[in-house]
């Protein structure tokens, strides 16, 4: 059985996503798109050989009955309203970090789906889908070497659009660290603090560039992120964790390192669309099997909830200089 998919929000990642949809992932078709600028959802879907159906709006879509499944790929403060209303029709939606922008509406996104009596939401999350993190993982999961302790991470971009705020370091790219320091040691975060290296010259006036996050999880183990988005130089994601005997670290380069003449050279990718790529393609092959035979998989409503709440914290550290604790309501049975 093909998958009719619902694609909301058609810029960057939303052309990306669909032509995966599209072009790699199995058992997928995009029927419908819209976007808020209407002018680029018919542009996008004028160029695809099986045209879908163009909505005025994401209501209107997710309401269309030639719609099985929904992703929301618009921006972030749009997610809770379409996610909703996903989860009134009954239909599956797959959004795009972050779930939602705020506590309270991630909370209102929890209850719906609570309601509804079954997990109905995935939130991409693409980095648990990255075979390195993946690999990192099972490699501490074997205990030779030893509990972790510590993980040092960095994350890089090398220039942000003009509409990116100092706001979003945190919320927009530290939230990826903040959900992978979840995933990788089953743990909660219990606090965050953020401090402010010297400015680079890059970055525009009062705009916070690079930062400098301290993750505590709850069982002792400290992530500190490092994270740069003037960097210039590439695309460069970075984690090495140090266990009681030995480490793990991402490696260095996505292709082969070159040693020739007394140097070595490798790859550095030039945006997330190059570094992830697989992770992306793996993500959506496997949300749609899970679709498909009728249920879900991946990172939950629970998952985007988390991470927003850390993210608040952040901010509020960012602001206040001070360690914030974080403070979650009870995990809900349905994410048990
Ligand atoms: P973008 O600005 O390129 O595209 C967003 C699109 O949403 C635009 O076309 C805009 O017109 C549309 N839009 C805005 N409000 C809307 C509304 N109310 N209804 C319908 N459409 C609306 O942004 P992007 O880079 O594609 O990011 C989109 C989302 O994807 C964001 O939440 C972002 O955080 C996430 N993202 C995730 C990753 C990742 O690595 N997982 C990478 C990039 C972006
Ligand atoms: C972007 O929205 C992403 O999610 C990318 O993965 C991240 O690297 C980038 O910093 C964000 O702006």
């Amino acid at each position: 059985m093909t998958l009719n998919i619902g694609v909301i929000g058609t810029g960057v990642i939303g052309q990306n996503h669909i032509r995966r949809l599209g072009h790699v992932v199995s058992g997928t078709r995009v029927t419908a798109v819209s976007d808020v600028d209407t002018g680029r959802a018919q542009a996008v879907a004028d160029k695809l050989s099986d045209i879908p159906t163009v909505h005025a709006t994401g209501q209107e879509l997710i309401n269309d009955p030639r719609v099985d499944a929904v992703v929301v790929t618009s921006w972030g403060p749009t997610h809770e309203e379409y996610v909703l209303a996903g989860i009134a029709a009954g239909k599956q939606v797959f959004c795009e970090k972050p779930l939602a922008t705020t506590r309270q509406a991630c909370e209102r996104i929890l209850d719906a789906e609570i309601a509804a009596g079954r997990r109905l939401v995935s939130v991409g999350f693409m980095r648990r889908y990255d075979t390195q993190y993946r690999e990192m993982k099972d490699v501490m999961g074997r205990g030779d070497i030893g509990a972790p302790l510590m993980m040092h991470a960095a994350h890089r971009n090398p220039s942000v659009p003009d509409h990116y705020t100092s706001d979003m370091i945190i919320n927009d790219t530290v939230v990826h660290e903040i959900d992978i320091a979840r995933w990788m040691f089953d743990d909660e975060i219990a606090a965050i603090t953020v401090l402010t290296p010297r400015r680079s010259s890059k970055a525009r006036e009062g705009f916070n560039d690079p930062l400098l996050v301290l993750l505590e999880m709850s069982g002792g183990v400290v992530v500190d992120v490092e994270a740069a988005v003037t960097i210039a130089y590439g695309y460069d994601v970075r984690g090495e964790i140090v266990c009681e005997s030995g480490t793990v670290e991402l490696s260095e380069s996505p292709g082969p390192i070159v040693k020739r003449a007394g140097q070595y050279t490798g790859r550095v990718p030039s945006d997330w669309g190059e570094r992830f790529a697989d992770a992306f393609d793996i993500e959506f092959q496997a949300w749609a099997d899970a679709v498909g035979a009728g249920t879900t998989t991946g990172p939950s409503s629970w998952d985007g909830y988390a991470a927003t709440v850390a993210c608040d914290a952040g901010l509020e550290a960012l602001r206040t200089e001070r360690r914030v604790p974080i403070v979650m309501r009870d995990r809900p049975d349905l994410y048990a």
